[in-house]
């Protein structure tokens, strides 16, 4: 195994101590997965922000959204027999599952990649409505003919799936409700139409026949999305033999669109991987690298909220067109930065 990241000496580039609270009676525990875009000369970040009250003995309290947008805190006395919590981030209470924090989205930016900060007067992107009552996760952020599409996670009693908002200009945003129903995460739309689709990576789970595996679909509006396929399953006895899922959108190269991807094993460590698609036909993979290009292993990655953890959905190309610099979620707990040699990953590809 061989790691060929770049870490950023400045990592963590964000810690929850460095964004304030959304509201009082919160605070913020956790900082994670960044949608990465460039817009009016910046580099932003759509940052998760995982928040709860402060914990205080013998009760897990965590905040849920109504339906009308307040917000609704839950206690537990963790010796409650009904209680079952295992993870750190998710419970079952009285067979119910819910989420230990309630996510926002938060838009940052930089000049120089490194050093972000929180501009006035941009909205911060919350949970609206009965299906996104837990919040709203993972944003990945694809500009395609001048229009932002914002795909994430949406979190509810009624399960997760995909949701989609647009804009052009961050401050207005459409919304276009959920476009890949539960189970589904780790959507990701591709930056240009192929044949005049629209076409995105997306990761539906089943608990029984199948998995948690990457498929593909196309669209003639980016919004109904149709023609389904299974295109990455997981490996037996691999890095990613529980769960793999799209990071950022495909990066078009001469050889293919390549997708880094995480994937995660029973013991549920995420490291990234790659794939490389048809260019004209992105339901065909060429190719994929075996070993994981990059594995926690600083401090950083392996010990937070949800240690050993590398999570990316955000990344830029650099103007020499061979850096890759990926954001990612370290420990599901600090935001980080790393790059990549696209020639380096590119070499590590098999063909399957
Ligand atoms: C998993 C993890 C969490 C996330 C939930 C809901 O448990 O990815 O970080 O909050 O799913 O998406």
């Amino acid at each position: 195994m061989k790691d060929i990241a770049n870490r950023f000496t400045e990592n963590p580039l964000l810690s929850p101590a460095d964004i304030p609270a959304s509201r009082e009676g919160l605070e913020v525990t956790c900082l994670l997965n960044p949608g990465v875009f460039q817009f009016e000369n910046k580099i932003w970040l759509a940052v998760r922000v995982a928040e709860r009250p402060k914990q205080i003995e013998n009760i897990i309290s965590f905040p849920v959204l109504t339906e009308a947008g307040t917000i609704q805190i839950i206690e537990i006395l963790k010796d409650d027999p009904k209680l079952i919590a295992t993870d750190a981030r998710v419970i079952n209470y009285k067979g119910t599952d819910y989420l230990t924090t309630l996510s926002h989205i938060r838009l940052l930016c930089s000049d120089d990649g490194r050093k972000f900060y929180e501009p006035e007067n941009y909205p911060h992107l919350v949970g609206e409505g009965i299906l996104e009552t837990f919040g709203i996760e993972d944003c990945r952020v694809s500009l395609i003919e001048g229009r932002y599409y914002l795909t994430f996670t949406a979190v509810s009693d009624n399960g997760v799936g995909v949701g989609l908002r647009t804009t052009t200009d961050w401050k207005n945003f459409q919304k276009h409700g959920m476009i890949f129903p539960a189970h589904n995460k780790d959507c990701a739309i591709f930056e240009e139409k192929i044949n005049g689709l629209f076409y995105a990576l997306h990761r539906p789970s089943s608990v029984d026949i199948g998995g948690n595996y990457i498929w593909i679909a196309s669209s003639p509006d980016g919004i109904h999305w149709g023609n389904h396929q299974c295109i990455i399953k997981t490996r037996k006895d691999s890095w990613d033999s529980k769960r793999v899922g799209a990071g950022a959108a495909p990066i078009k190269t001469e050889k293919g669109w390549l997708e880094i991807y995480h994937g995660a094993n029973e013991y549920h460590q995420y490291c990234l991987g790659a794939f490389l698609m048809d260019l004209e036909n992105p339901t065909k993979v060429i190719s994929r690298t075996e070993s994981p290009i990059m594995f926690p292993k600083t401090n950083y990655e392996l010990s937070g909220f949800f240690g050993n953890v590398v999570f990316t959905n955000g990344h830029i190309l650099e103007p020499d067109g061979d850096t890759l610099t990926i954001y990612y979620g370290a420990s599901d707990e600090f935001v980080c930065g790393a790059q990549f040699s696209l020639a380096a990953i590119i070499s590590l590809l098999k063909e399957i």
